[in-house]
């Protein structure tokens, strides 16, 4: 029988949790289950100090699924699932906005994990809390948004990479229930851009909530931001909690590996 001193200390008070008292690289069956705990408790996690190798990093993010592929990128040879992160200048930079990774894709990422490999002074990352961004609503907003869908598309990444006549869409409920967790989500996107429209709604009908919605998610009183380590590997769920990277570090490297998992069909 493994013993667990595993400690999960809050950030704020609604999103993150600092892990501690454990060895990503040589996890415990028992040690897993106190993080899943802790990490549907939190919707993020920070464990410093881990310095993991591509390998090691693998055999961890493996442990929560299958590696999801995303169209537009390109991961590492010997290594598939596996994405570099690296400064491709901030007016390249697609992730300095408030997001859910790959919300195009019918069944977007459950969660991703990344490995800090390179950190300049600067590119905090910042997540957060839809369930308190869902909860915070008034009722009659709620009760508006049930069963409401949006068509969610990957404009950005589509027009990096030239595509723009080919953009990727899905529709999802903009409210979505957590797999595991049972609680509700506010699941929105950036207005007119990777969350066009309400479903059998136009643009114009749509954008002045969107933006309402979108603005909401991310208030100061949801948000972690965090002040990157080498070493840390920090994970988030992709189905409650949004990201934002800040570009504040010019030229400088920044490298993090990055493994997403498989996700299901939002609901
Ligand atoms: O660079 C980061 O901190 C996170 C970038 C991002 O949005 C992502 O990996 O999904
Ligand atoms: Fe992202």
């Amino acid at each position: 029988m493994t013993t667990t001193t595993i400690t999960a200390t809050p950030l704020t008070g609604h999103i993150g949790a600092r892990v501690e008292g454990v060895k990503l690289a040589e996890l415990g069956d028992g040690e897993f289950e106190a993080i899943q705990t802790a990490f549907y408790d939190n919707g993020m996690l920070v464990f410093p100090d881990q310095h993991l190798s591509v390998e090691e990093h693998s055999e961890y993010a493996a442990r929560w699924g299958e590696f999801s592929q995303s169209p537009f990128v390109n991961y590492l040879d010997d290594h598939p699932g596996v994405l570099e992160l690296q400064n491709r200048g901030k007016a390249d930079a697609v992730t300095e906005n408030w997001h859910y990774d790959s919300t195009f894709l019918p069944q977007p990422p459950s969660l991703t994990v990344l490995s800090a490999r390179k950190i300049p002074v600067g590119g905090d990352t910042m997540w957060s809390s839809q369930y308190h961004a869902y909860d915070t609503l008034s009722d009659g907003m709620k009760r508006m948004l049930e069963g409401v869908r949006a068509e969610f598309a990957g404009t950005r990444l589509a027009k990096r990479v030239g595509k723009e006549s080919d953009i990727p869409a899905s529709l999802h409920p903009v409210v979505r229930t957590h797999p595991e967790t049972g609680r509700k989500a506010l699941y929105v996107g950036h207005p007119g851009d990777t969350m066009r429209r309400f479903e059998d709604m136009t643009p114009e009908e749509s954008l002045p909530l969107i933006t309402f919605l979108y603005e909401h998610s991310t208030r100061p009183d949801r948000v972690y931001r965090h002040q990157w380590t080498e070493g840390d590997i920090v994970m988030w769920d992709n189905r409650c909690t949004m990201h934002y990277a800040v570009h504040d570090y010019g030229e400088q490297v920044r490298e993090l590996h990055r493994i997403s998992i498989t996700g299901d069909t939002p609901r």
